[in-house]
């Protein structure tokens, strides 16, 4: 279940390492200066037990733009942010300063092994379906949800946080 315009991308933001909050702040805000790239919409902030990891509880929120770059030097310009705040790969799933996720791209399917969307892991995750809900419903089922229900995640800022 997806409906997204071609061009429009839900992006997953977590951190659990350092300020998570200003990070995530910071992060929402280089998405909307990205080049040819508009800022859509951005879920409230989320708490989350860490899935598959370790260290203390994460941020996690997801954001939606519409761009006009092309996946792959997307894909770069995201890593590029996480870059810039601190992120370092010692082990997968390791605790982060900032992650940026690529979960839907329209409804645009991709297996390679660089960039695959849908995220895979994406509908057994909370910390993505529940902020993805929130601001795309039409992208995630009741069913999904039900899937995911048992992960902690609370909602822990409204809309507009990462302005302040
Ligand atoms: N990211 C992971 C693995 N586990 N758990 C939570 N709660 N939030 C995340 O963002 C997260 C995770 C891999 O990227
Ligand atoms: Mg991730
Ligand atoms: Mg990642």
């Amino acid at each position: 279940m997806t409906v997204l315009s071609a061009d429009t991308v839900a992006i997953g933001l977590g951190a659990n390492l350092g300020d998570a909050r200003q990070t995530l702040s910071w992060a929402v805000k280089a998405l909307a200066q990205l080049p040819q790239t508009q800022l859509l919409a951005v879920s409230s902030l989320y708490s989350t037990k860490p899935i598959d990891s370790s260290g203390p509880d994460y941020l996690n929120a997801v954001a939606l733009v519409s761009t006009q770059q092309a996946p792959l030097a997307f894909l770069q310009a995201l890593q590029a942010i996480e870059l810039q705040a601190g992120r370092e790969r010692p082990y997968r799933n390791a605790p982060r300063t900032l992650d940026l996720d690529i979960e839907l791209w329209g409804d645009w399917q991709s297996s390679d092994a660089v960039l695959t969307v849908p995220h895979p892991r994406m509908w057994e995750r909370a910390f993505v379906l529940v902020p993805l809900a929130e601001i795309a419903p039409q992208c995630v089922s009741a069913d999904q949800l039900q899937v995911v229900a048992n992960q902690g995640i609370e909602r822990s800022l409204e809309q507009g946080w990462w302005q302040a």
